[in-house]
């Protein structure tokens, strides 16, 4: 299962890279406004009063858990891997939603590549700098607008937005995409993140507003 949707995933990333710079973009449908949610044109910024600063120096993404290859990345061997770029919706439970994010950064299907998760894996973990954590079902993160993302609007990605390294997941609710990302864990078994265990969805689809457990 997870098979299929890393191999998909890879594929469809092939076919956007190919596509980008030669077709437009095709519009999208009228509909894309989840339930609920109000469109943004500015980019509201949502923490937990905690914008933790972290050299480029210092930082570190350790990638861990039921892997082959558990890695811990410098700035600069994530920055050797191949980049990527995105434009996806933006989704936060409070009710706003912001269009056309333009993000660069890593697919999430290029690290899973990297560390090769065992076939118990069936959950991720991601842990962040600023004491957050949130938990997303493996399948969902091998889906093709997955990605670490270091750029946004072609620039880097701020610190009140997550830098230097933030997740973008942007199929579920934003909680779902952490910021000042540290660690990222394969789990055979779900563990539920900071907000998980307050209330909110572990599921999180906007399309349903799915927002609270
Ligand atoms: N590390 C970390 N990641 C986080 C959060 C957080 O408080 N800390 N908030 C989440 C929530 S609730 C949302 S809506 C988005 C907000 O991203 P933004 O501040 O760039 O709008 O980040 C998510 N990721
Ligand atoms: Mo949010």
């Amino acid at each position: 299962m997870a098979k299929d949707r890393y191999v998909a995933a890879k594929q469809a990333w092939a076919e956007k890279q190919r596509a980008r710079g030669a077709a437009p973009r095709p519009t999208r449908s009228a509909d894309r406004l989840p339930p609920g949610q109000k469109l943004t044109t500015g980019f509201p910024v949502l923490d937990l009063g905690v914008q933790p600063e972290i050299p480029l120096a210092d930082w570190r993404l350790k990638i861990d858990g039921a892997v082959e290859r558990p890695v811990t990345l410098t700035w600069e061997d994530f920055s050797a891997l191949p980049q990527v770029e995105d434009v996806s919706d933006f989704h936060c439970v409070t009710t706003w939603s912001k269009y056309d994010c333009r993000w660069g950064g890593v697919a999430f299907v290029t690290l899973y590549e990297l560390v090769q998760p065992r076939h118990e894996a069936k959950f991720v973990y991601f842990t962040s700098y600023d004491g957050y954590s949130t938990n997303v079902a493996l399948e969902k993160c091998l889906d093709d607008d997955v990605l670490v993302a270091t750029r946004f609007e072609g620039a880097p990605v701020s610190r009140e937005h997550g830098g230097p390294a933030r997740v973008i997941i942007p199929k579920l609710y934003a909680w779902k995409g952490a910021k000042f990302i540290h660690g990222i864990s394969f789990l055979p078994e779900d563990k539920l993140g900071f907000w998980e265990v307050r209330g909110y969805s572990n599921t999180a689809d906007p399309w349903t507003e799915d927002r609270y457990a």
